[in-house]
């Protein structure tokens, strides 16, 4: 019944089954450097982490090597031919040198550099990140339950809470108040059990953990994208740029993305016209035609987290052979520049695989249209 603390910040929580930590990719980076540096990044905006399912009941124990456990029957035959296609459109990236990281971080305990030159060969990626209404669609035609569903719980920005919830909360997270992990949130209740997705379904489906969505891409007959796909293709074309349209957050005063305005985390003036999630594609595309690859929700991608890159040329890189976390990018509608200056392209962040949030999402990659 215990909630781990990671460092001091966390405070113990006692909440549902699972032990999990409080919070970030920031801690865990600053477990291995006491970066000053590390001070005043710790959003929040990452996401937060589960940790191993301690108590956890077997019926519920995941074994994500298992497909016959991750899928139903009918998983493995893909979308539903007689149906209009729901999945997103893809687009092609012509791969070829582009150059991944920065030499000037925003976050440099992040891993965010050294600058290097990577080569990939030619892939797909989907126009604009999951929606409600696939995940949905794929829920529906597997039978498919998300891991927040079988742990009971997700993790909740608090500003976001009915009064209700909030008054059944029963714990406090000393350095990261913003997140309350909530019983009953998941991608169906994305701010808890008295929450709906029904005027939402073309939003980004959140809650969703590495290894659901891996699961729905599978199911798609697609892939995660891999950190530097992912880089290439928020990079839009352009060469050494912070965002996916150039240097300028908002040029000719203009949102191009959901981001947070105000003061985090107490004032969101949604200047952007959006507080929490927006629709995909509610913000101008990138030079490719990519849609929200910075803000709305984070993105998983396949690599395995790590802060150590060389500076070599590197073809078609796929991250470390193992690790403990996920690498997760483009920052979400709760980043602010003053605390999670992270919805830049070589910004980056990390999660466990079955963590889940209200900020967190993705979308698909592949080597074919298929
Ligand atoms: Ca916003
Ligand atoms: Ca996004």
């Amino acid at each position: 019944m215990a909630m781990a603390p990671v460092l001091n910040i966390c405070v113990v929580l006692f909440f549902s089954i699972l032990a999990v930590s409080c919070d970030v990719g920031d801690i865990v980076q600053e477990q291995r450097s006491e970066s000053p540096e590390s001070q005043g990044t710790d959003c929040g905006c990452q996401g937060l982490k589960r940790e191993v399912s301690v108590g956890v009941s077997d019926v519920n124990t995941l074994d994500h090597h298992d497909d016959a456990n991750i899928y139903s029957k009918t998983a493995n035959e893909g979308p539903d031919k007689t149906e209009s296609d729901v999945r997103s459109k893809l687009v092609l990236l012509q791969g070829g040198w582009f150059l991944m990281g920065t030499d000037d971080p925003g976050i440099p305990q992040d891993g965010e550099g050294p600058q290097r030159k990577v080569k990939l060969d030619a892939f797909y990626i989907e126009e604009h990140e999951v929606t409600n209404q696939q995940f949905q669609h794929f829920t529906n035609q597997t039978g498919y339950i998300t891991e927040a569903e079988r742990f009971g719980d997700s993790f909740v920005f608090e500003g976001l809470l009915s009064e209700e919830v909030k008054s059944t909360l029963s714990h406090a997270v000393a350095a990261a108040p913003w997140w309350s992990p909530v019983k009953g949130a998941d991608w169906r209740h994305p701010e808890g059990p008295d929450s709906t997705i029904h005027n939402r379904m073309n939003h980004p489906a959140l809650h969703v953990s590495w290894d659901d969505a891996r699961a729905y891409c599978q199911w798609a007959k697609r892939r995660l994208p891999t950190e530097a796909e992912w880089e290439l293709a928020c990079r839009g074309g352009l060469q050494d740029r912070m965002y996916p349209w150039g240097n300028k957050l908002m040029p000719r005063g203009q949102h191009y993305a959901n981001l947070w305005q105000g003061d985090f985390p107490n004032h969101n003036t949604a200047e952007d016209g959006y507080a929490n999630t927006s629709p995909v594609m509610s913000f101008p595309a990138n030079g490719f035609g990519l849609y929200d690859m910075v803000g709305n929700a984070w993105e998983w991608t396949a690599d395995w987290w790590t802060v150590h890159h060389s500076a070599e040329d590197k073809f078609n890189p796929k991250g470390p052979e193992s690790g403990t976390d996920r690498v997760k990018k483009g920052g979400s509608y709760m980043c602010h520049k003053s605390y999670c200056y992270r919805y830049r392209c070589a910004a980056r962040s990390q999660n466990t695989p079955d963590s889940s949030a209200s900020n967190l999402g993705f979308r698909c990659a592949s080597d074919v249209d298929p």
